[in-house]
């Protein structure tokens, strides 16, 4: 399976998919991961929908290797958690895993980590220029509509990375980021090297967290739409 469904009345993923014919989707991406993470890793999960996705993909031969944000669900988890892990763990592999939403509010960490005395990590940062959860919850709530959910395009986590004295690269397709993953492995467990993998997806969405939590709005007692001040 590669690709999302679209709810009744919502076209989202349809036209995801025609506006960018060749870019990875969520699930190519977990699938070329999967070939590469290491079966002893440690890895992160963060709140957003590709990371959800995520949650059918990896299995684990041992309790205490998936740190996932629980009940709070806090945006930005992916890498300070991973950071922990690999102290305390010092000698496993670490894998984090952010939307590009979510790793915005903890990109500072960057400028932290690769002080010389801390351990390396690898971080993946799934970079479909959208706060894709919210917009999945908005197409459903308002008629295939969404506002406020685009991310600057302009924007390179992997140059952020450099800048900060790490490794980042852009990958594109499945060989790529498989290729990559095995490399920042190796780079993090034997060069001490710490490296951010921005990959490049289509904006396809899968299911939203809360269907149960979806109401259309409802009119305010005593608030009329001729209330408010013309701009
Ligand atoms: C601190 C915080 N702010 C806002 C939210 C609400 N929220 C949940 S998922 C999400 C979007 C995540 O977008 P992104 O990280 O780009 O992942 P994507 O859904 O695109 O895969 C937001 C804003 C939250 N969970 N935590
Ligand atoms: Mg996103």
């Amino acid at each position: 399976m590669d690709h999302e469904d679209d709810d009744p009345g919502t076209t989202w993923n349809q036209r995801a998919r025609a506006d960018k014919p060749d870019w990875m989707s969520p699930r190519m991406a977990w699938r070329a991961i999967q070939s590469a993470l290491p079966k002893d890793a440690i890895i992160s999960s963060d709140i957003g929908n590709n990371c959800a996705i995520g949650n059918a993909y990896p299995s684990f031969d041992e309790g205490r290797k998936y740190l996932a944000p629980g009940l709070f669900g806090p945006c930005g988890y992916g890498l300070p958690s991973i950071v922990g892990a690999k102290i305390g763990q010092p000698h496993v592999p670490v894998v984090g895993f952010s939307g590009d939403g979510a790793f915005g509010i903890a990109v500072n960490e960057l400028t932290a980590i690769g002080r010389d005395e801390w351990p390396a990590v690898t971080q993946i940062v799934f970079r479909n220029y959208q706060w894709g959860a919210e917009k999945r919850n908005s197409t459903l709530w308002f008629d295939d509509n969404f506002v406020g959910t685009e991310l600057d395009t302009k924007v390179s986590y992997a140059g952020i990375a450099q800048a900060c004295g790490l490794l980042g690269v852009q990958v594109k397709t499945m060989d790529e980021l498989t290729a990559a993953l095995n490399l920042a492995i190796k780079d993090q467990m034997e060069n001490n090297k710490t490296t951010l993998i921005e990959v490049i997806l289509n904006q396809e969405l899968g299911e939203p967290f809360r269907r149960d939590a979806m109401k259309r709005p409802v009119q305010v007692a005593g608030i009329d739409a001729a209330d408010m001040a013309a701009e």
